[in-house]
């Protein structure tokens, strides 16, 4: 009875945004398909095993010779155990096309999603058939419902690995190799994925957003232009006071700041390549890779004190900075979208 009471329990919060038992991804499917399969099967497993010990501890004592005891340890011990083994390995490897991805070809005409992995956050770009770059963004990852996408994993520095649980997953991203994943959602939502390989001090504040979107909803998205600032008149050289006439004040401070050498924001001066691009940043759920929400007030403390909050992050601390140009640039990133 408690055990029961404690498996519901367990269970009842394998649901949501990361759960491998509530998939929402034909590969993750398949995983939790085997899952329940392995259950099921142990649990009866259980049963007549527990039935057994009971049956024999109320048998009388006679001779072994007399009981049978050595078929019973043939047939329970050696063969049962073959059989069940032998089963489950013919269904794991039945069911393998679906979680080895590989199998289904090289991925030609699927859409493609670089995803680079670095210390400690995810690149994400998204190619066209050329591999030419349509649009980067980063700790988000927006994909298509109801088609198969191919996932072009990479590493900056070490090893990473790549790992949305309700969708699908995990693979390695590895230095100096490109990983292929085909996932495919099966419902749209939103979804948490995780970098599942030690990294580094911060392995474990290197999350992802996932958006699963009709395909309708993701080709908008895609093709989208995040908004465009005027570039006029902006001189981002530190001891010039911001220009005024129209643009941003929290976007010529970003650019005196030097914010600009790391991150790039597409339609200003900002094209540094260093960290995560912030177009359209506002729209993200979350500042540093799924570390805090996305609001001004955790932002400028990111900014201020990322080293805090994410330790070892390879982004240079801003408590110098006047609260009010780190306020005001914070505004600025969450307007961006
Ligand atoms: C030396 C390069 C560098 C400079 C300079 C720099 N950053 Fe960063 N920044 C990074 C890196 C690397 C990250 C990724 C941190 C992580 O999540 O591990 C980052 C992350 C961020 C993020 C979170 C991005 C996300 O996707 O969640 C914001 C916002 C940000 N920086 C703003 C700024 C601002 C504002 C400035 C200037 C005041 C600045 N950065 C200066 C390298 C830099
Ligand atoms: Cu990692």
């Amino acid at each position: 009875m408690l055990a029961v009471l404690l498996t519901g329990l367990l269970l009842s919060s394998c649901t949501g945004v990361q759960s491998a038992l509530d998939p929402a991804g034909s590969e993750a499917e398949a995983v939790a398909t085997l899952f329940w399969a392995m259950v099921a099967g142990g649990g009866v497993i259980w049963l007549i095993v527990v039935g057994a010990v009971i049956y024999a501890s109320h048998l009388k004592k006679k001779p072994m010779s007399e009981t049978g005891a050595s078929r019973v340890i043939f047939f329970g011990g050696v063969a049962f155990p073959v059989v069940v083994l032998a089963f489950l390995l013919a269904y794991a490897v039945w069911l393998m096309p679906a979680m080895r991805p590989w199998f289904g070809g090289e991925g030609e005409g699927l859409r493609r999603i670089e995803v680079t992995a670095e210390q400690y956050w995810w690149r994400v770009r998204y190619l066209d058939s050329n591999g030419g770059v349509i649009r980067e963004t980063a700790n988000e990852v927006h994909m298509p419902t109801g088609e198969r996408v191919l996932f072009m994993l990479k590493a900056k520095d070490v090893i990473h690995s790549f790992w949305i649980p309700s969708i699908g997953g995990k693979m390695d991203a590895i230095p100096g190799r490109t990983n292929m994943l085909q996932l495919q959602a099966t419902r749209p939502g939103t979804y948490r994925g995780v970098c599942a390989e030690f990294c580094g001090t911060a392995h474990a504040l290197m999350a992802f957003s996932v958006q699963a979107m009709e395909p309708q909803a993701f080709d908008a998205w895609l093709a989208a232009r995040p908004q465009e600032t005027p570039v006029a008149g902006i001189e981002p050289v530190v001891g010039i006071e911001p220009v005024s006439g129209g643009q941003p004040r929290g976007l010529n401070l970003f650019l005196r700041h030097g914010c600009g050498s790391c991150h790039a924001i597409s339609g200003t001066p900002a094209d540094g390549a260093l960290g995560p691009n912030l177009t359209a940043f506002g729209a993200r759920p979350t500042v540093a890779a799924g570390t805090l929400t996305n609001t001004p007030e955790n932002l400028a403390r990111f900014i201020q004190y990322p080293d805090a909050i994410k330790p070892g992050v390879r982004m240079p601390g801003f408590a110098m900075l006047p609260a009010a140009d780190v306020s005001a640039i914070a505004l600025y990133l969450k307007g961006l979208e």
